[in-house]
């Protein structure tokens, strides 16, 4: 006798209507989804690729903030076929149920139910779109249809002092079932072997489809609810006794580097955004971008190679195309495309985004440059910090922060 193997129907959500607050300047005018991120990517491209690598191809991305250059870099860069049933689609806030915008983002998906119903999977896959990582999100999968838990959530251990932005997961004994979730504690609870680690929420979720459905509406009933996944809906299944962890340990991703393997960043504020490109550049890259295996997936700009003249050099660095270094050197930096640095000028440890102009004998040390800003002629950035926080942003590991299509000042 022959049995048909039927793959369970996944749609994937993905969140992407935050607001982002702690990266401005960079998310000024854009959603912290869209902020473009190593080079050539943008924050949202991780959690897509992760999807469609999977073999996820239905995806719903829900947005609300800004979202204009995130529909279009969806739109331009995730188009999929159609014929074949498969799709990203950016879904902005609609207001299908009375006149206002989502406001959490259990809400998010309470308003966007009309898609689940229409596609009609047996499991949702609610991804948030903020971190850099990869993850075959199947075998996640495959773990909750086993377990017959009605929720999963995926938990990675962290530092614990860094637990207090994120949710916070106890487990029974069976060191599966959830017994306790805390979203965002002021004093995280430690795992049980060790004072110092925390077992945090990834904010990275797998539900069996009607239990969600239930979740969230018992949740819009709610008046005190937040209609927040992380601060109401999980702990909604964690009351019930049917929510899983599954931990980002076991995930086995192609092509993974020892080195790479279990890497997840939540770049969160400005400093993780700039330790995790430094990531990227080291030797032996602490997050390889180079793994063929498990593509990290964008739309190249249709540019010439970047080009080194007049002894310009680049070292540890990543520089995008179209990018021309001339007698300059740049260090320990991830430069993007269509960036021109000029004779005797000097970039380390920093993040420029396209179309980034440094003039003559300038210098840029530890900053992040966004698309068009311009360094003119002598100027220096990353040098005075009292002087750069006069002006621009400072984070607290003092990494100097420009915004979108500033010129610095000159000497
Ligand atoms: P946070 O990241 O602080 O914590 P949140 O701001 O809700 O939670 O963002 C989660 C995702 O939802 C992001 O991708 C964001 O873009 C999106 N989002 C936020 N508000 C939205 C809205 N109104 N509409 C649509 N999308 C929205 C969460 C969990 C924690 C977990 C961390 C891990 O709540 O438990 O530890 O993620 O980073």
């Amino acid at each position: 006798m022959r049995f048909m193997v039927v793959k369970p129907r996944v749609l994937g959500i993905v969140l992407a209507g935050g607001e982002g607050k702690r990266l401005w300047p960079l998310t000024a005018d854009r959603a912290k989804p869209a902020v473009p991120f190593g080079g050539n990517f943008r924050l949202i491209d991780f959690v897509l690729s992760n999807l469609v690598n999977s073999g996820y191809l239905r995806i719903c991305v829900l947005t609300q903030y800004k979202s204009h250059s995130l529909d279009r870099h969806i739109t331009t860069t995730w188009r999929m076929s159609q014929m074949l049933g498969n799709f990203v689609t950016p879904v902005p806030a609609q207001q299908r149920l009375g006149p206002r915008w989502y406001t959490g983002s259990a809400d998010a998906i309470l308003q966007s139910l009309n898609l689940v119903y229409d596609d009609n999977p047996d499991y949702l896959v609610v991804f948030g779109a903020d971190h850099i990582y990869r993850m075959d999100i199947s075998q996640m999968v495959s773990d909750h249809i086993a377990s017959g838990a009605e929720a999963s959530v995926a938990g990675i251990r962290v530092p614990r002092h860094e637990a207090t932005a994120f949710g916070v997961i106890e487990t029974g004994d069976d060191g599966l079932r959830i017994s306790r979730f805390l979203e965002k504690p002021a004093d995280p609870p430690a795992v049980p072997d060790d004072p110092d680690v925390a077992y945090a929420s990834m904010g990275n979720y797998v539900f069996t489809t009607k239990a969600l459905i239930d979740a969230l509406k018992a949740d819009a009933a709610d008046e005190n609810s937040m209609h927040d996944m992380g601060g109401n809906i999980i702990p909604y299944f964690v009351d019930r006794g049917t929510a899983n962890v599954y931990d980002f340990n076991r995930n086995q991703v192609p092509g993974a580097t020892e080195r790479d393997a279990g890497y997840w960043r939540d770049v969160g504020t400005l400093d993780a955004y700039h330790d995790a490109h430094m990531d990227l550049v080291s030797i032996h890259p602490i997050f390889n971008l180079y793994n063929s295996h498990w593509p990290i997936i964008s739309l190249p700009p249709t540019l010439p190679p970047a080009k080194f003249v007049e002894n310009g050099m680049a070292l540890d660095s990543m520089i995008g195309p179209g990018t021309i270094i001339a007698g300059a050197t740049v260090r320990r930096s991830v430069v993007s495309d269509n960036v021109r640095v000029q004779l005797g000028s000097s970039v380390e440890g920093s993040v420029l985004m396209p179309g980034v102009r440094v003039g003559r004998n300038a210098i840029v040390r530890n900053a992040i440059l966004d698309k068009n800003v311009v360094v003119p002629d002598g100027a220096m950035v990353g040098i005075d910090l009292e002087a750069d926080r006069a002006q621009y942003t400072v984070t607290p590991a003092g990494i100097t922060v420009i915004g979108k299509g500033i010129t610095v000042n000159g000497r």
